[in-house]
């Protein structure tokens, strides 16, 4: 097993630790399949009903480990592509089509694939110390991991194009602000609320939450009545499950729900 990215299960929740603190949780090849494996299972168990994504130390991740990628010489270059499509790009697609929520705890920087990587997750709490940045543009780079599609969307255009342009940090009061992220928490609450929010995840609806995550996803794509069609088909599937009994029952008995996750 590898120790560079830590996995600790506690109840429902998989909680991940991205854990190469001296280099700011960078990636090298090492800790993506550790990250990969994890989430796999994650995916694979049912009593996993939700992710807690987090780093050790002093920053969440910086992105690739670019002493990893180190520019290798004029007739020789690295393909970057290849990087993305092997590790970066199906990390992404794991998080957003996973079938239970995933919570991400920025506990300091998140730079480079780091930050869209944060912002991939389902619901992205962050140290008031943490930032984000688009440091891409820095070193002659695209925004990648996702960074071109979410930033528009959670910012809008005008915000996307100067940060992505500039690489300018975000704090994280600066990121709930513009609706970047969801909430600002203080440094020494984080991880207590990031656990606490996983865990009423992981006492949700695994089922419904799924379906509202494909909803949400396909969104982006469809029109409007493509997107009715869509949450009639995905309502009907949501109606036939346990926990959409149990918690009709649940509102009719006056008391709190009990959900399985089916
Ligand atoms: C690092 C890194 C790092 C290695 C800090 N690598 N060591 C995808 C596909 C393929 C290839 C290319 O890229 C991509 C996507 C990307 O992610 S591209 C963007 C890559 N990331 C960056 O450009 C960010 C680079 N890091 C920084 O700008 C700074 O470190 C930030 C602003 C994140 C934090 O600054 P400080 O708080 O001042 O910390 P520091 O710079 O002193 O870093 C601490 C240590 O971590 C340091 O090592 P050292 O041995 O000197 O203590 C850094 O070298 C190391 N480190 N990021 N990405």
């Amino acid at each position: 097993m590898s120790e560079t990215v830590l996995v600790a299960r506690r109840g429902g929740v998989l909680e991940l630790t991205l854990n190469r603190p001296d280099k700011l949780n960078a990636f090298n090849e090492e800790m993506h399949a550790a990250l990969a494996r994890a989430l796999a299972q994650a995916a694979a168990d049912e009593s996993v009903r939700a992710v807690l994504l987090t780093g050790a130390g002093r920053g969440f991740c910086a992105g690739q480990d670019l002493a990893d990628r180190a520019v290798a010489d004029d007739d020789n270059p690295p393909d970057l592509g290849a990087t993305l499509e092997r590790w970066y790009n199906p990390l992404i697609r794991r998080l957003r089509t996973l079938d239970k929520p995933v919570v991400c705890a920025v506990n300091g920087v998140a730079a480079g694939a780091g930050a869209n990587i944060a912002l991939a997750c389902d619901i992205v709490l962050a140290a008031r110390s943490a930032s984000f940045i688009q440091a891409f543009a820095r070193i002659g780079l695209v925004p990648d991991s996702g960074g071109t599609w979410l930033l528009p969307r959670l910012v809008g255009e005008a915000r996307a194009r100067a940060l992505a342009l500039l690489g300018e940090k975000v704090t994280a009061e600066q990121a709930e602000a513009w609706g970047m992220i969801w909430k600002v928490v203080d440094d020494e609450r984080l991880m207590e609320e990031a656990r606490a929010l996983a865990d009423r995840l992981a006492a949700g609806p695994t089922r419904g939450f799924a379906l509202i995550k494909r909803a949400l996803l396909a969104s982006w794509s469809q029109d409007l009545d493509a997107q009715l069609d869509l949450e009639r088909d995905l309502q009907r599937e949501a109606g036939r499950s346990q926990d959409y009994r149990e918690g009709v029952r649940a509102f009719m008995e006056k008391r709190p729900p009990r959900f399985v996750g089916r």
